[in-house]
C-alpha cells in the first residue's frame, strides 16, 4: 500500500487542473453562472500569510461545489498592487515599484498555487497594468464629466511621516492607519469625488442585498444619516443671522446658549464687534492642533472661550443668549454651529457644568422625575414636552413635526438631512499610483484628457520620493508635466496628484468578467451575464472603506448604463482574524508569526486547507495551534487509509445508510452557511462509523470522496483514481440524499425509574408514547417495586418511571 505523500499528490494535481484548464469559467451564456468573488490581495513583499488561506479556501469550497452542481462558476484572483508599501520598499532599496511589484505577484501566485484553488488563472488582473489602469482613468473622466470629481482646497489630514494625504478612513485615533506616526490638518488643493450625492442610493441600496448584519449596520452608521432642522437664530442688535443645525428642534425652548466652532467665518465677520478677539484667537490655534476625532470624543475635558460683544436671540421665545466658541463643534459637520441644550444633550450638559450655565428641562420622562441638574435626560423614545410654549404636553416625535411646520411658516429654518458620510479625497502625492487623466490650462482650466489619450502611463522618474512641500515626484518631471491642452492646443500642465489605492478596487469585479476587453471595461454581454457577483467574502475592515467606494462607483456606472445592476454584490460575509497560538494578532515582534509555506511543506496543502476551515466558526477569530494542524494531517491519513477496507458491495449498507444521508444533508447545507468546521466534524464522525464497521463500501467511499473534495481537493482526487471512480472528481455531480432516510428508524433511549438511568432500549423512531413506555417498564421490570405515580416519555431521549415506596 503506498503511504500519502502529499508533496507528491499535490504538485501532479495542480499540473493536471493547470493542463486541463479544469476551472476556467466558460463563456457558454447558456449556463446558469455562479460568481464567487474573494478580495484579491495586496502582494507586500512579506508574501502570503496564514489569514489569506482563511476566506479563500471557504469560497474555493463553495465554488467547487456549485461546479459539481451544474453552474459555469466564475471564480477569479487578481493583485491589487499598488500603493504605500511598494512605493516606500522602493525608494529605500531603489527599485523600480515595477519590479517589486512584479517581484511580489510572482512569489504570492506560487503560494496560492501550491494551495490548490480552483481560480480562473487565465483571469488574473493586476491594478498596476496599464492595460486596467486605463479604464480606472475612464471611469474617473466619466465621473468628471457627470460633475461627481471636482477639485478643491481642502484641509486634509497630513501623515508627517509618510508626507502624504490621508482619507478619513485612514486616520486611527488621530494617527496614520499604514505607519502609525500622528496626523496633523494641511490645507491643499485635492481632487475629491463626490460620494455624498448617492448616500441615499447607497443607504438604499443595502435593503435589497443579502449582506451579514453588522456589515448592513456599520455601512448605515458610516453614511449617518440623519434628519432635523436648520434654524436662524438673530444675532441681537444686527441683520445677520447665526444657523445652526439639530436633530431635536423640538427643544429649542431649552437652549440656553450658542456654541460656533473655532473655523466658523463669524470670527473673522465680527473680529471688530468682539471685546476678546486675542483670547478667541489663541483659542482657534490651540484647536487647530486637535484632531476632529479627538475634537469629538465624549469623554474628553470640555474648553471654551465666550464670546464677548456678540450674542443670539432664541426666535422661539425672544430671549438673548451668550455664544461661545468651543471645539466640540466641528466646521465640518451641519452648519460648524449649535444650539445648546445641555438638559438633553451629554456635550452640552457636560460643558453647561464646567462654564456654569443654566440648564432648562424641556422633556419630562413618563417614567416619574428626573433631575438634569444630576444627568442629561437623553432618552426621546418616551416623554412629553414641557416649558416650551405651543409644545408642552407632545410627545416627541409629535413636537418635533410641529416645531418644525412652525419654523417654516415663520421664515426661520426648515427641515435638513445631514449624513456622517464625507466626499471622498481621491488625490494622492504620491509615485506609485494611477496617473489622474487630467490637464490645468489657465484658459480652459481642468480639461479632461480625450479618451483615445488612454492609458496615461506612469512615466518613470529618477525619485520616487515625496516632495517636502507636499507634491507628487511627479511635478519634478518637467517634460511630462508640461503638454498642450486638449481643448485650446495652448500650453497647459498635467495633473501631478495620483489615485489612492481604492481606486483600483472600486470595479476590479467587473473586469474579471471580460479581462482581454480592448474596446471596453467589459462587454455588456459579460456584464450581464456575470453580475451581480454572487457571493463576495472580505474582511471586516474592508466594510467601511473598499465595500462603500466600490458600491458607489458600482452604483454610478450603474446611472450612467455602463452596468446591467444596481447593486454590485448580492451577498457579502466576512470572517474573522487567525491569531497567533498566545491569542494575539501576528506579527514579527511577536514572534508568532505562522508561515503557510512551512505548513505546506510539512503537512500538505490539504492539511492546511482542510485545518484553517476546521480552526473554529468562519466568523470569528482563531488562535493557531499546531497541535490541530497535525489532528488534520491525522485526519486526512485515516481518509487515506480507507482505501484498505473498501469493499465490492454496491450501494450504501445497511447499517450506515442513513449516516450517509444525514452527512450529505449536513455537509451540503454547512458548506452553504459558512459552518465549514462542522461539515468537517460531521465527515470526521463519518469516517469513524466506517472503521467502526470494518469495512466502507464503493459507494460510501466514492460519496465521501465527493463531500472533502472541497476541502481536500488533491487527495481525494488522487483517492478517486487509486479507485478507479472514472473521469475526474471535479467533473462530477455533488451527491444527493433522500430526505426520507435520513431519519433514523430507531433510536437509542435512556429508561430512568426515578430519574436514574436503569438502562437503555432501541425502539423504532416512530413509535407510540404508549409502546414506548411499556417498552421501557419491560426493560427495568425487576426495578418496579412501588406503586406507580407517573410514566414520562420524551421522544428520542427517555422514558422515566416514577414510584413511590
Ligand atoms: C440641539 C440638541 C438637543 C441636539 C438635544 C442633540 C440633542 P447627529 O445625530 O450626529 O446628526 N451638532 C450639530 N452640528 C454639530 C457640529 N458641527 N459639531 C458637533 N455637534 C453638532 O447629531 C446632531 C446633533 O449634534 C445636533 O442636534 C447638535 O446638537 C449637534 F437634546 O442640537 B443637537
Ligand atoms: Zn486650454
Amino acid at each position: 500500500e503506498r503511504v500519502y505523500n502529499p508533496k507528491e499528490i499535490e504538485q501532479k494535481w495542480q499540473k493536471i487542473w493547470d493542463d486541463e484548464k479544469a476551472f476556467a469559467a466558460s463563456d457558454d451564456y447558456s449556463k446558469p453562472k455562479y460568481y464567487a468573488l474573494v478580495e484579491f490581495p495586496y502582494p507586500s513583499g512579506q508574501g502570503l500569510h496564514v489569514g489569506h488561506p482563511r476566506p479563500y479556501t471557504a469560497l474555493d469550497i463553495v465554488a467547487r461545489k456549485r461546479r459539481m452542481e451544474g453552474y459555469n462558476v466564475l471564480y477569479p484572483m487578481g493583485w491589487d498592487a499598488f500603493g504605500l508599501p511598494t512605493e516606500n520598499y522602493a525608494i529605500k532599496n531603489h527599485i523600480h515599484p515595477k519590479i517589486v511589484t512584479k517581484n511580489n505577484v510572482h512569489r504570492f501566485k506560487e503560494q496560492l498555487h501550491s494551495l490548490g484553488y480552483s481560480f480562473d488563472w487565465d483571469r488574473e488582473i493586476n491594478t498596476t497594468d496599464p492595460e486596467y489602469y486605463k479604464w480606472t482613468q475612464w471611469i474617473f473622466l466619466k465621473l468628471f464629466k457627470a460633475g461627481l470629481a471636482y477639485k478643491a482646497e481642502m484641509p486634509i489630514n497630513w501623515c508627517t511621516s509618510c508626507k502624504v494625504g490621508l482619507a478619513n478612513e485612514e486616520v486611527v485615533n488621530g494617527h496614520c492607519e499604514r505607519c502609525g506616526a500622528e496626523v496633523i490638518r494641511k490645507v491643499k488643493s485635492q481632487w475629491m469625488l463626490k460620494i455624498t450625492e448617492y448616500a441615499d442610493k447607497l443607504l438604499e441600496g443595502l435593503d435589497h442585498v443579502d449582506y451579514i448584519e453588522r456589515v448592513k449596520v456599520s455601512q448605515k452608521n458610516w453614511i449617518g444619516r440623519s434628519t432635523g432642522a436648520e434654524v436662524d437664530f438673530p444675532i441681537a442688535g444686527k441683520e445677520d443671522k447665526l444657523r445652526i443645525y439639530t436633530t431635536r428642534p423640538d427643544t429649542l425652548f431649552g437652549v440656553t446658549y450658542m456654541v460656533i466652532s473655532p473655523e466658523h467665518p463669524y470670527i473673522e465677520k465680527f473680529a471688530s464687534e468682539i471685546k476678546n478677539l486675542d483670547e478667541v484667537k489663541a483659542y482657534q490655534e490651540q484647536a487647530a492642533r486637535k484632531s476632529d476625532f479627538e475634537r469629538s470624543e465624549l469623554a474628553k475635558e470640555k474648553t471654551g472661550v465666550k464670546i464677548d460683544g456678540l450674542t443670539a436671540v432664541n426666535p422661539v421665545n425672544g430671549k438673548e443668549i451668550p455664544i461661545w466658541v468651543s471645539d466640540y463643534v466641528l466646521m465640518s459637520y451641519g452648519t460648524g454651529a449649535i444650539m445648546a441644550v445641555p438638559a438633553h444633550d451629554e456635550r452640552d450638559w457636560e460643558f453647561a457644568k464646567k462654564f456654569n450655565m443654566p440648564i432648562i428641562q424641556v422633556v419630562e420622562s413618563s417614567e416619574g422625575p428626573v433631575d438634569v441638574n444630576e444627568a442629561a435626560f437623553v432618552d426621546v423614545a418616551t416623554g412629553k414636552l414641557v416649558n416650551s410654549g405651543f409644545l408642552n404636553g407632545m410627545e416627541v416625535a409629535e413636537a418635533k413635526k410641529a416645531i418644525i411646520e412652525y419654523l417654516e411658516k415663520e421664515n426661520i429654518g426648515t427641515q435638513k438631512t445631514n449624513y456622517k458620510l464625507r466626499d471622498w479625497v481621491f488625490s494622492r502625492q504620491r509615485y506609485w499610483g494611477e496617473p489622474i487623466p487630467i490637464v490645468h490650462c489657465d484658459k480652459c482650466g481642468y480639461v479632461p484628457l480625450p479618451e483615445d489619450q488612454l492609458p496615461l502611463e506612469l512615466p518613470d522618474v529618477e525619485s520616487y520620493m515625496p516632495t517636502d512641500n507636499g507634491e507628487s515626484p511627479l511635478a519634478a518631471m518637467r517634460s511630462w508635466v508640461e503638454t498642450t491642452c486638449p481643448c485650446c492646443g495652448g500650453p497647459a500642465e498635467r495633473e501631478t496628484d495620483t489615485m489612492p489605492q481604492w481606486a483600483g478596487s472600486s470595479w476590479y469585479f467587473l473586469r474579471y468578467t471580460d479581462p482581454h476587453n480592448t474596446e471596453a471595461l467589459a462587454s455588456p454581454e459579460a456584464l450581464k451575464y456575470w453580475m451581480p457577483v454572487d457571493w463576495y467574502n472580505g474582511g471586516m475592515e474592508h466594510t467601511t472603506l473598499h465595500l462603500l467606494y466600490s458600491r458607489f462607483w458600482h452604483r454610478f456606472l450603474y446611472d450612467e448604463k455602463v452596468v446591467p445592476c444596481p447593486e454590485p454584490y448580492q451577498k457579502r460575509t466576512s470572517h474573522g482574524m487567525i491569531l497567533g497560538e498566545n491569542g494575539e494578532k501576528m506579527s514579527k515582534s511577536r514572534g508568532n508569526v505562522v508561515n503557510p509555506d512551512d505548513i505546506v511543506n510539512e503537512f500538505g496543502a490539504d492539511t492546511l486547507r482542510t485545518y484553517e476551515m476546521f480552526i473554529g466558526a468562519f466568523e470569528l477569530s482563531a488562535a493557531w495551534s499546531n497541535e490541530g494542524v497535525k489532528g488534520c494531517r491525522r485526519f486526512l491519513e485515516r481518509v487515506w487509509k480507507l482505501q484498505e477496507i473498501v469493499t465490492d458491495e454496491a450501494g450504501y449498507s445497511k447499517e450506515l445508510e442513513t449516516r450517509m444521508h444525514q452527512t450529505i444533508k449536513k455537509v451540503s447545507s454547512d458548506f452553504e452557511t459558512l459552518k465549514y468546521n462542522t461539515a468537517i466534524a460531521a465527515m470526521m464522525s463519518l469516517i469513524n462509523d466506517f472503521y467502526k464497521a470494518g469495512k466502507v463500501t464503493r459507494d460510501e467511499f466514492k460519496t465521501l470522496l465527493i463531500l472533502l473534495n472541497p476541502v481536500a481537493p488533491h487527495m481525494t482526487e488522487e483517492l478517486w483514481q487509486i479507485m478507479n471512480y472514472g473521469g475526474r472528481l471535479y467533473q462530477t455531480s455533488w451527491p444527493t440524499y433522500e430526505e426520507a432516510k435520513t431519519v433514523e428508524s430507531e433510536v437509542e433511549i435512556a429508561v430512568q425509574v426515578n430519574g436514574k438511568v436503569r438502562a437503555t432500549i432501541k425502539i423504532a423512531a416512530d413509535i407510540s408514547k404508549e409502546d414506548a413506555i411499556a417498552a421501557g417498564k419491560a426493560a427495568v421490570a425487576d426495578k418496579l417495586t412501588g406503586q406507580i405515580v407517573k410514566e414520562i416519555y420524551v421522544p428520542g431521549r427517555l422514558v422515566n418511571i416514577v414510584q413511590k415506596g
